[in-house]
This record gives structure tokens, C-alpha cells and sequence, in this order.
């Protein structure tokens, strides 16, 4: 496919509730969409990003100069027959693996169109729907957590992941224990510990957890594998994993028994299935993580958590657990059995509200071939 267009738009989109974690306070998500034009077909996708950088180094301002500057002139006017023929475009250029992620997943969207098949069987996915649960904020006392949750459980939801921060850790497990003894329960900390804060780890290591995300800093892979040792529960890598060299080496050292995958984290979907395949060789389950994305970046999320090895749920919740309304026909929702349908339709297989998109752009720019 020749690529003829290529439009970004700086979105920000208004949060439902504001979510707290050891990061900081999120009330509006801050990202890049992307949209490639070629041969009368169009292609979508999302660059996670936020305006300042706190989980990840890359903000909108990075990621826009890096399309901008060399993602873009890369590909624009080029015929692109696979995937990966992109991907080998622009890998002289180190790092900015969300702004990689978010065209690269416009062209996946655009060539799985191009054939006439669903992203989920273009990327190699084999499931018709995908388990998920949902990613809860640090809420202000145990109390309004246990609340919180509650409503989440009878929204249908299985399985809940608590966000965690120093002094704000053991008492909101056990509080959650206390009235959900069987609940499928993980903690996610977002690197705000150290490896001498392991007894908070072991207060909570006999609460049946299924696994404790990204206890120690933002880069370590060494320092995990010693904090797993002194732990039964699995210790699940997020921010730490850039890439399959990244997963290998944690495998390997025993960092983590678990992995997060997040296609924006790790420059794309290609690089998500290599070290998903990675991961499915040796035994190691995944589960797809989630950056508040709008519907476009979902629907290619729950392409990718329909490949064999996620058999962990994802974080991937219903549209309107993050926004009022999301910009893409139709919304996704969950069933009974807290999973969600995997769009069947050609590419994404969702359809892109344009009046919705204009309404929350920012600013935007396109480039010609
Ligand atoms: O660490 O998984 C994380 C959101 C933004 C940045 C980092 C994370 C998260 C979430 C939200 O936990 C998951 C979701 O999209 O529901
Ligand atoms: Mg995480």
C-alpha cells in the first residue's frame, strides 16, 4: 500500500473519575492519534502518551517532534507491503517507542483493512472474546476503596488491580480481603519502592494476590529478581520491559514470574508479539496493560489480548469506565462473564466518530506525499 497521507492530532479527552496513582492525578488523557491515508483505504491508531512524563519519558511534545521530524518522512510516499517493512524504516532511531507504537499501529489497522480481515486475525489472535478487569485509582481511606470496588464487582468485573503508594499498601489489601476473601486481586505500584521496602511485600504475600505489578524502579530488572526470591507471590514486570531483549533478561534473572504488555511501552505490535511469543516459549503468562486509552487504541488492544499466551485478564475496561462517550461506533462494553468481544470487522473494527475526534483535538497536522 502506498502511503499517500498521514494526519496527527494532539487529543485530550476528559477522564469520567480522575485516577490517583503513585504518579500522580490523571483528570484528562493527553494523546496522539494517528491516521494513514493509502490506495482508498484509512488507518488508525494511538499513541499513549501524556503531557508531562511521568510513567514513561515520552510526553505529546516528543512523540509530535518525532513523528513529525522521522517517523513520518520515513514512510510517507513509501509502499509498505508488510508491517515490519516500516518498523525496519525507522529503527535508526533510538528510543520514542510510543511514538513508534502509534503509527506503527495505524499501518497495522491499514494493510489488515487492505486484505479485507480483523486485526485480531492479521496480528495472529485466536480468541473471540478476551478476559478483562479493571484498574482502580488510589481512592482517599480504605474504606471508599472497598466501596469502589464494590461497584466495580457488581458492574460485572472479575478481576481488580489496586493501585498502591509507600503508606498506602497493606491496609488496603487487607481491607479488601476483609470483605472480598476469593476476589482475583493485584496490586500495581508504578515503581515507587525500593528494594530495603520488602517487608511491605511480605505483609502482603499471604493475601492470595495474583501478582504484585512493578514494585521497584522504573528501569530495574536486577533489584526484582532479588525482591522475588523473598516472595511467593509472581512479581509482574510493566515499566521495566522496552523490549524482548528487556523480557529475556528478566526471565532469565527470575525478575518476574509475570509480564505486562503494552504495545505503546514497547514501540508497537510487533515487538508486543515477539515478546509474547518470547514469553509463551518459556512458560510465562502475559496480560495486556492498559494507558486509559480511547476506543481506537482499545480496539487494537483487545486485537492483541486475543493471541493465545494472554491468558491473564487485561486491563482493558469498558469505554465508559473512562470516558462520557468515546469516539468510536461501537462502544465497547463487557458481558457477564467480565469479557469482552474481540471486533470482527475489517482492521480495528470499529468506526471513528469524526465529529467526536474534531471535538477533542487540540491541534493537528498532515502531511502529504
Ligand atoms: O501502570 O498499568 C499502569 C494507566 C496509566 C499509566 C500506567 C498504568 C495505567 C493503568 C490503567 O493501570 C489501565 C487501564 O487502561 O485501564
Ligand atoms: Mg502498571
Amino acid at each position: 500500500m502506498r502511503i499517500e497521507r498521514i494526519e496527527i492530532r494532539y487529543t485530550k479527552m476528559e477522564l469520567v473519575t480522575s485516577f490517583e496513582t503513585s504518579m500522580g492525578v490523571e483528570t484528562h488523557e493527553h494523546h496522539i492519534h494517528v491516521r494513514v491515508d493509502g490506495e482508498g483505504v484509512t488507518g488508525w491508531g494511538e499513541c499513549v502518551v501524556e503531557d508531562i512524563p511521568l510513567y514513561s519519558s515520552e510526553t505529546v511534545d516528543t512523540a509530535w517532534h518525532v513523528l513529525r521530524d522521522c517517523l513520518v518522512p520515513a514512510v510517507l510516499g513509501r509502499t509498505i507491503g508488510r508491517v515490519d517493512e516500516a518498523v525496519a524504516l525507522w529503527a535508526r532511531f533510538r528510543g520514542h517507542r510510543m511514538a513508534k507504537a502509534g503509527l506503527e499501529s495505524a499501518l497495522w489497522d491499514a494493510l489488515a483493512k487492505a486484505k479485507g480481515v480483523s486485526l485480531s486475525k492479521f496480528l495472529g489472535g485466536i480468541r473471540d472474546r478476551v478476559p478483562v478487569g479493571v484498574s482502580v485509582g488510589l481512592q482517599a481511606s480504605p474504606e471508599a476503596l472497598v466501596k469502589k470496588v464494590a461497584g466495580h464487582l457488581a458492574e460485572g468485573y472479575h478481576r481488580i488491580k489496586i493501585k498502591i503508594a509507600p503508606g498506602r499498601d497493606v491496609a488496603l489489601v487487607k481491607a479488601l480481603r476483609k470483605e472480598f476473601p476469593v476476589l482475583l486481586l493485584q496490586v500495581d505500584a508504578n515503581s515507587a519502592y525500593e528494594l530495603g521496602d520488602a517487608a511491605v511485600f511480605k505483609a502482603m504475600d499471604d493475601d492470595n494476590l495474583l501478582l504484585i505489578e512493578q514494585p521497584l524502579s522504573y528501569e530495574d530488572i536486577y533489584d526484582h529478581s532479588k525482591l522475588q526470591k523473598e516472595l511467593k507471590t509472581p512479581i509482574c514486570l510493566d515499566e521495566s520491559i522496552h523490549s524482548l531483549a528487556d523480557a529475556r533478561a528478566a526471565v532469565e534473572l527470575q525478575s518476574c514470574r509475570v509480564i505486562n504488555i503494552k504495545p505503546g511501552r514497547v514501540g508497537g505490535f510487533s515487538e508486543s508479539k515477539k515478546i509474547h511469543d518470547f514469553c509463551a516459549s518459556v512458560g510465562v503468562p502475559v496480560w495486556h496493560g492498559g494507558m486509559l486509552e480511547s476506543g481506537i487504541g482499545r480496539a487494537g488492544n483487545v486485537a492483541l489480548a486475543s493471541l493465545s499466551n494472554f491468558t491473564l485478564p487485561g486491563d482493558i475496561s469498558a469505554s465508559r469506565r473512562y470516558y462520557k462517550q468515546d469516539i468510536v461506533e461501537p462502544e465497547f462494553v463487557i458481558d457477564r462473564d467480565s469479557m469482552m468481544a474481540v471486533p470482527t470487522g475489517p482492521g480495528i473494527g470499529v468506526e471513528v466518530q469524526m465529529d467526536r475526534l474534531e471535538r477533542v483535538t487540540v491541534r493537528k497536522q498532515e502531511f502529504r506525499a
